[in-house]
């Protein structure tokens, strides 16, 4: 039994996604971070980085959304949720899913927190701005690896597709170009989109259309 930690539309998504898709018992639990649970003692002993998400398996915390996408796929590996261990697609899969979580997901916290990158919090709106470019850049990158492709690294999906789907989606209110008007991501975008478990992802944490 799994219980995943999180809160809507936030980075537990993409695990949510791969949980339904799986098809595993889990619990889904919401975290007040409005409120600050994150931040409290409880939640502390889960995920000492105060962020969400964490998984729990069985009485183990894991935290790091890639990590716990891994470890879900390593888990069920009949899900088919990454490429067979030691072929060129898995590799590939590798590269992908840390660059997304170390290059995209880390512009997109700079856009979504910005004054945690600077002292002086008159120039948080200039880092957002910077942000928004630079998740602009890398999304220009991705939509060229996916040109003549449907999924990002295999033949089918997996956890590299969620990970991109929920990033994209962070992306839907940039005042300048939202990843879902590049044509591949476009239409990688919805390609996920329509897949049943992510479907029901989206509708479990109250996601209202459009979701990217
Ligand atoms: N690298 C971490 C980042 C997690 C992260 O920053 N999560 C955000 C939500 S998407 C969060 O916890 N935000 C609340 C906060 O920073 O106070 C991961 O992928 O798990």
């Amino acid at each position: 039994m799994y219980r995943l930690y999180g809160n809507s539309g936030m980075a537990n998504l993409a695990p949510h996604m791969a949980l339904e898709t799986i098809g595993a018992p889990y619990e889904m639990v919401r975290v007040d971070t409005a409120s600050k649970e994150h931040q409290g003692a409880t939640y502390l002993r889960l995920n000492p980085t105060g962020r969400v998400p964490v998984l729990v398996d069985g009485e183990q915390p894991i935290f790091e959304t890639a990590a716990i996408l891994l470890h879900l796929a390593d888990r069920h590996p009949d899900a088919g949720l990454m490429p067979p261990v030691g072929t060129v697609e898995r590799g590939l899969a590798y590269q992908w899913l840390i660059h997304l979580t170390n290059s995209v997901q880390v512009a997109y916290l700079a856009y979504y927190y910005p004054e945690r990158q600077v002292a002086d919090a008159a120039l948080a709106d200039s880092v957002r701005q910077a942000a928004e470019v630079r998740a602009g850049e890398l999304f220009d990158l991705l939509d060229k690896a996916l040109a003549g492709r449907d999924w990002l690294t295999a033949d089918r999906p997996g956890i590299v597709d969620f990970m991109l789907l929920m990033l994209t989606r962070w992306g839907r209110n940039f005042a300048g170009r939202p990843p879902r008007l590049l044509p591949n991501i476009g239409t990688h975008a919805a390609r996920t989109a329509a897949l049943p478990a992510v479907i029901r992802a989206f509708e479990q944490e109250g996601l209202t259309q459009p979701w990217y």
